[in-house]
């Protein structure tokens, strides 16, 4: 079999079987460009307590440092998209990100990324390699998925899809094989700047990053700070309980989106899109565990998720 046919199986495999909705192939380089705006934004302190963001930021763009055979990246994308309930008329509630709804999606992206390389394993015979990853691993997702033609980059900084918007969750999988790239996505957001007017607290910095130590996301989920001690940006994050999505939100090219065809991440099989201050508020510790086994509210603990209806203002 010829590269060229090697590559389309992976992709007609990907698509029809593993169940991911785009699929992107790039040489496992990145422009340099990459690497110097990680380390720019890692000493700007953009990243905050995520350690993690600024450990080895060499390996996260260059993938021969996590796999030394590597050649090329497969990129993949999941439309999570789903439209919101109706908010709550009785009781306060706090609104949750699309993202969060359902199943965490590390877990359902997991279970497609072991059917593919199986499938790869078994195809190109022995001696190949694959590595994969679905967001906590040390790969510059957005910026293969760039390459690789999926998206491009949209000053909210999310990866935009022709046909999902920015409504897509990324993985990307490392292999020695030589398989035939795409071309880089040529979209881009022209003059357009409704995000970074929308974003309530400035975390948007217009050269397509953001100061993450300002983003709702971060405050609601990552950040550990409480309550008191939070800061102006803090006192800004609104009706959301768990991460924001406003700068996709107001995106115009996610006005056509579509409702995602995987039944693990609708609302009703976890958080929803929307969660009861009270109930936040009167859950013990086992009663929070239970609710949220297997999906990302749990990633907080009770303790982020009480800090998080203390920062609610627009009750
Ligand atoms: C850290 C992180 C966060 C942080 C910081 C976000 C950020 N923008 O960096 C916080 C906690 C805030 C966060 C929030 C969210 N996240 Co997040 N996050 C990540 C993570 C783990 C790393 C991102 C990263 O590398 N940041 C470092 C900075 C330096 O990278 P960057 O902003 O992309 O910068 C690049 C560009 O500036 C580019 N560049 C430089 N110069 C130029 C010039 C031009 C012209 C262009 C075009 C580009 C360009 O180079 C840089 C490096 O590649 C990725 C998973 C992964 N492993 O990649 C998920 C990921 C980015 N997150 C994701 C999601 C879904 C979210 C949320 C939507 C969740 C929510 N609803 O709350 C929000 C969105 C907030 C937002 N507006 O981005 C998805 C995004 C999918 C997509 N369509 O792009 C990812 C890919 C996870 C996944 N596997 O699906 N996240
Ligand atoms: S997710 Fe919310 S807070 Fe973060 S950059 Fe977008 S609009 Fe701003
Ligand atoms: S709102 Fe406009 S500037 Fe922001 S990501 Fe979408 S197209 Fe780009």
């Amino acid at each position: 079999m010829n590269s060229l046919e090697l590559t389309q199986k992976i992709k007609n495999f990907a698509l029809e079987e593993a169940g991911f909705d785009l699929v992107g192939i790039s040489p496992a380089k990145l422009a340099a460009t990459h690497e110097a705006a990680l380390k720019t934004w890692i000493q700007n302190n953009f990243h905050g307590s995520m350690d993690y963001m600024a450990r080895d930021p060499e390996r996260r763009a260059n993938p021969e440092k996590v796999l030394p055979s590597a050649r090329s990246v497969i990129s993949l994308a999941v439309n999570y998209f789903h439209p919101e309930d109706e908010k709550p008329e009785k009781t306060p509630a706090g609104k949750v990100a699309k993202y969060a709804y359902g199943k965490d999606y590390h877990k359902v992206i997991e279970k497609k990324l072991k059917r593919l390389s199986r499938f790869i394993m078994e195809i190109s015979g022995s001696g190949v390699e694959v590595k994969s990853y679905v967001d906590t691993g040390p790969v510059l997702e957005k910026a293969f998925a760039a390459q690789g033609g999926l998206g491009f980059f949209g000053k909210n900084t999310n990866i935009i899809t022709r046909n999902y918007g920015s409504w897509v969750f990324l993985a990307s999988l490392l292999t020695n094989l030589e398989l035939v790239a795409d071309e880089p996505h040529t979209g881009s957001c022209g003059s357009c700047r409704i995000c970074l007017d929308a974003c309530p607290t400035e975390a948007l910095l217009g050269n397509y990053q953001m100061d993450a130590t300002k983003c709702i996301s971060y405050l609601t989920i990552e950040d550990k700070t409480p309550a008191v001690a939070h800061n102006h940006a803090s006192s800004k994050t609104g009706e959301w309980i768990f991460g924001c999505d406003i700068c996709q939100d107001v995106c115009p090219y996610n006005f056509r989106a579509k409702t995602t065809r995987h039944a693990e991440l609708y609302p009703d099989k976890k958080a929803g899109t929307w969660l009861s201050v009270e109930k936040i508020n009167s859950m013990n510790q086992e009663e929070f565990q239970e609710s949220f086994q297997g999906s990302p509210v749990k990633r907080p603990k009770l303790t982020g998720m009480r800090r998080n209806t203390e920062l609610l203002k627009s009750l």
